[in-house]
């Protein structure tokens, strides 16, 4: 029998963390792209980006910052090029889509719900020596609403669908999965739907495998055959939850926006270290990651 192939997408730098928590994280046009490329070259065939200001790290929805890597990127590696709609928690929807409407991508981020947004404090496990969470996460910002409603999901797609990108369905609740149907069933987006499973945000669901069961159960129930997921575990529990998706026949994401570590109290070196550890795990544990071209025919992307 043909082994399971699984497909890691590496989110390099986000919205979320800044380069004061981490000399690794990426920045400048030149760092996000090495830094993409490398993880690409040790087993991601999906690279989720969204960019910053070169000059201090703060993120930006400006195109031409991403103008200044994606071509880096893509004449280096065959990897899937997806891009974030999310933005950052002050822009608007219609900000947020630019630079996917510019450059038209294999896949783009649909966040799938309006929530609070902060990291969970079950996530902090490996990363509590470093930070001030109170500050950096929790109560230092009035912005900390995500807003994704209805009406916004909606123009996303309406404007995004002449397109034809492949949507990275962000789930942070089980509420969202429902969201997503409703999405369906009035003729928002096409089955397949590829959904990322999101935990170890707080405003979302908590960061446990029991509730990974429990969003699987409930995506089998809602969508059936019509849907591929992968798992994003914020903080210290992106290793744990991605390893556990992996041996459930999903999909992992792993990189430094969604955490800054290796391992409990040490921070990760790079992007590709933690694609390396993560596929490392993988094939140990008797499946096979899938190269870019697997990962285009497993979520039927436009290539
Ligand atoms: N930062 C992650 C928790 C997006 O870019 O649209 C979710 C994310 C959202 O990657
Ligand atoms: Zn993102």
């Amino acid at each position: 029998m043909a082994k399971q192939r699984t497909i890691i997408t590496c989110a390099v730098t986000g919205a979320i963390h800044t380069p004061t928590m981490s000399d690794a994280l990426p920045y400048t046009p030149q760092d996000i792209a090495a830094q993409a490329v490398a993880a690409a070259e040790a087993g991601a065939s999906i690279l989720h980006l969204h960019a910053r200001r070169p000059h201090d790290g703060g993120v930006t929805i400006d195109p031409d910052a991403f103008a200044a890597f994606l071509p880096t990127i893509s004449q280096a590696t065959d990897a899937v090029i997806n891009i974030s709609t999310g933005g950052s928690l002050t822009n608007t929807i219609e900000e947020r889509i630019t630079p996917a409407l510019r450059f038209s991508p294999e896949m783009c981020s649909m966040n799938m719900g309006s929530m609070n947004f902060s990291f969970h404090p079950l996530a902090r496990r490996y990363d509590t020596w470093k930070f001030d969470w109170e500050r950096d996460y929790v109560a230092g910002s009035d912005h900390n609403i995500f807003r994704n409603t209805f009406a916004d999901i909606e123009n996303a797609a309406t404007q995004l669908a002449q397109h034809n990108i492949k949507f990275e369905h962000e789930c942070y609740d089980v509420g969202h999965l429902y969201n997503l149907r409703f999405c369906m069933d009035i003729g928002l987006f096409k089955a397949p739907v590829f959904i990322q499973f999101i935990f170890g945000i707080l405003g979302g669901i908590g960061p446990e495998v029991d509730n990974l069961i429990f969003m699987k159960r409930t995506a089998d129930r809602l969508f059936g055959n019509d849907y591929r997921w992968s798992v994003l575990g914020a903080g210290g529990v992106q290793m744990p939850l991605a390893t556990a998706a992996s041996q459930m026949g999903g999909n992992v994401r792993v990189g430094l926006e969604d955490s800054l570590s290796i391992s409990r109290g040490k921070l990760a070196e790079s992007n590709a270290q933690q694609v390396a550890k993560i596929r490392r795990i993988i094939e140990e544990l008797g499946c096979e990651v899938a190269s870019p071209a697997e990962a285009r025919e497993i979520l039927g992307l436009k290539g």
